[in-house]
């Protein structure tokens, strides 16, 4: 049988009623939350994908993330009762200096939550001393930078090197993640980890913390 691509196809042209009785569908017929989220992500990059073409605007960008948050919000209860609950540690959150978007943060950090972990959300735009006092003052056994622009490179870069500066890094597994995110921004910025979606920052967070 071929994938259905109607949700994502509905969230890439932001047609929020449509988006929602798809969700509605998708939860009557016992569809798991992370799998409607991935599906949900799909359009997402596809409505990104859209923009850098030139084939739609700001505002339609603003309109997507707007019913992907009400989504994930639908959905919250649901993501946090299926992730396997172990109780965890801290872990602080955020999306990076000079990045303001926050929907797969929210989405990692309602999972961690679910996990059993306290979780310290820094919000956006968040610059390296904030990460750094938070972690002084908070001692989390993870720090995740969420980062969807590769123009912020040098902010998970900057975050990671203020971190070691403050001599905190032996202290802390670091993980990257979002859509500008990859292996080598780990690498180059010396992360531990970098999770190509939430439930790969939720396993290693408690791979970090002794739990799996
Ligand atoms: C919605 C959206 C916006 C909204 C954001 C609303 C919000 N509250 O977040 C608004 C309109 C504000 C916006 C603004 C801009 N955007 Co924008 N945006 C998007 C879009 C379409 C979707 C992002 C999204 O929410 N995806 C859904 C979530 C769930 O996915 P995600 O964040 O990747 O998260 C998943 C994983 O990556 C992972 N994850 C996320 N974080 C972390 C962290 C850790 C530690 C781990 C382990 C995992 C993890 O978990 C999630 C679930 O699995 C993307 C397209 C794309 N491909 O991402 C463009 C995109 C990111 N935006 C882009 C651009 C250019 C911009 C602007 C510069 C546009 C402009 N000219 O002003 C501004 C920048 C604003 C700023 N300073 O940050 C480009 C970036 C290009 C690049 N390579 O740098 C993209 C890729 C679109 C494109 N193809 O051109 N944007």
């Amino acid at each position: 049988m071929s994938e259905d691509h109607s949700l994502a196809d509905a969230l890439a042209g932001c047609s929020e009623d449509k988006v929602k009785a798809l969700v509605k569908e998708r939860l009557d017929a016992g569809v798991p939350a992370a799998q409607i989220v991935a599906e949900c992500n799909r359009g997402m990059a596809e409505l990104g994908e859209r923009f850098a073409r030139g084939e739609c605007f700001i505002p339609e960008l603003m309109f997507g993330g707007m019913i992907m948050k009400s989504v994930v919000g639908e959905l919250a209860p649901l993501l946090e009762g299926e992730a396997e609950v172990e109780s965890g540690g801290k872990i602080v959150m955020g999306s990076v200096h000079h990045d303001v978007h926050d929907i797969g943060k929210d989405i990692v950090i309602l999972m961690l939550r679910g996990m059993g972990f306290e979780v310290i959300d820094l919000g956006v735009d968040v610059p390296p001393e904030k990460f750094v006092e938070a972690v002084r003052q908070h001692q989390p056994a993870v720090v995740g930078m969420s980062v969807l622009l590769t123009t912020c490179f040098k902010s998970v870069v900057a975050t990671v090197e203020a971190i070691r500066e403050a001599g905190l890094r032996e202290s802390v597994s670091l993980m990257v993640g979002g859509a500008a995110a990859s292996d080598l921004l780990r690498e180059s910025a010396g992360c531990d980890f970098y999770g190509k979606t939430a439930v790969d920052g939720a396993k290693f967070a408690q791979q970090a913390v002794g739990l799996s």
